[in-house]
């Protein structure tokens, strides 16, 4: 079997995604998730101008070698535009190989380890009575865990809260929204938020929450601490991961669970932390951490620290890695939970699946492949818009971690 063409598709049912599509002369075909949110063109241009002329012609079962030839075989290797290349190439090379198997995914990845996969869904309020009702709600659907995002006062849009009468953080065609942060206002007003959760959700919900990169060690150490009595499952991207051994200070105060590692892009990103047991989840995802092959080798490499997976799964991890996720998901020995928040009706019919959920569960589906394809005439009704993630600012109008 051989590579006969790679077609980069890039379209917007409601957000940008990325899609590789492998074709081969025998008429199989495989596609992968290369979507890295607000920088969607960087990927594609990678991949046209630099990735898909060096494959045509290649053996398409040569899952390793290819992944080996892009990843060492780059001068100038990782980071994320590279590694969303990668793993969107990876993912549709599982895909053809799988469906020459006449098998789904996760039977070549070493069978089920489990009948079902619990996932958590996203739950936001301005006010702790609305973040409330959004988790009472998210159980009421069958989640039995919920990550609780609550507003600040004072604060009109932070991460996960949006500006009123504004459904997305996500503008289309124009710069980026500038937010503002106290990160002293948050750490006052988090605790009471879980404090009410706890008191009405009860103890029988999974609660999790996102810090989203903003804090220092000392600062997660004390939230960490002062979260304790709510249990939570995790908390996650307390601090920003370029410095690994920052998150020691953060273990030596707290029994918090830390989850951390949706921005790793390779195994190296995440060893220290991983090898240290500075972390209880690593959070790494296929469209951003080298594919099927880039995913399995981080979790095989976890679970020998007592670290569980959890990937990352927003509504820009489109539902191809989605589906790629899920297959792992069903096979690794050492899983901890799915992210999953769900994708708007456009995207459903943008990308045909065969993944489904059940309350707060999912399964990969029993279809050949990874079992996502996509529909390209629906692509073509939904083109690609500029859109960028917000940036973020103290106060003062120092610029801060978003
Ligand atoms: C997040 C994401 O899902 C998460 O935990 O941190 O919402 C993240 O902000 C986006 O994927 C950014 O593109
Ligand atoms: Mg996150």
């Amino acid at each position: 079997m051989k590579i006969k063409e790679i077609r980069v598709i890039v379209a917007s049912p409601g957000r940008n995604f990325v899609t590789v599509k492998i074709i081969t002369d025998e008429g199989l075909h495989g596609i992968g998730d290369a979507t890295v949110n607000g920088r969607e063109k960087a990927v594609v241009a990678y991949l046209e101008d630099h990735v898909a002329p060096c494959l045509i012609g290649r053996d398409p079962m040569q899952i390793e070698d290819i992944w080996q030839y892009l990843y060492r075989g780059a001068y100038w290797r990782r980071g994320p535009i590279t590694m969303a290349a990668i793993s969107g190439i990876d993912m549709a090379l599982w895909d053809i190989k799988a469906k020459a198997a006449n098998l789904p995914l996760y039977q070549l990845l070493g069978g089920a380890s489990r009948d079902k996969i619990m996932c958590y869904a996203h739950a936001q309020g301005r006010t702790i009575d609305d973040v409330v009702e959004a988790v009472l709600a998210k159980k009421e659907q069958g989640y039995v865990a919920v990550r609780a995002q609550a507003g600040v006062p004072g604060f009109e849009s932070i991460y996960g809260i949006h500006k009123k009468g504004k459904k997305k953080n996500v503008l289309e065609g124009r710069l980026p929204e500038e937010e503002v942060w106290s990160t002293t206002k948050y750490l006052r007003h988090i605790p009471k938020v879980f404090e009410k959760l706890r008191d009405v959700v009860g103890w029988d919900t999974h609660l999790l929450h996102d810090a989203h990169h903003r804090l220092t060690p000392i600062e997660a150490a004390r939230l960490g601490k002062e979260l304790e009595p709510h249990q939570l499952f995790w908390l996650e991207d307390a601090v920003p991961a370029e410095l690994p051994e920052g998150y020691r200070l953060i273990r030596q105060h707290t029994t918090t669970p830390i989850a951390l590692g949706e921005v790793f892009n390779t195994i190296w990103d995440a060893r220290q932390l991983i090898e240290e047991q500075l972390i209880d989840y690593i959070r790494t995802t296929s469209v951003h951490a080298g594919g099927v092959s880039g995913l399995r080798r981080i979790f095989d490499f976890a679970s020998i620290y007592h670290v569980r997976t959890a990937c990352h799964g927003p509504t820009d991890v489109s539902p191809v890695a989605m589906g790629a996720n899920l297959h792992v998901d069903l096979w690794v020995p050492n899983f901890g939970i799915q992210e999953f928040s769900g994708y708007s009706e456009a995207t459903h019919e943008m990308f045909p699946h065969a993944w489904s959920q059940d309350g707060g569960f999912l399964h990969p589906g029993e279809a050949i492949g990874h079992g996502v394809d996509i529909d390209e005439a629906v692509a073509a009704k939904h083109p690609y818009k500029r859109a960028y993630l917000p940036v973020n600012r103290l106060e003062d109008g120092t610029l801060w971690h978003w």
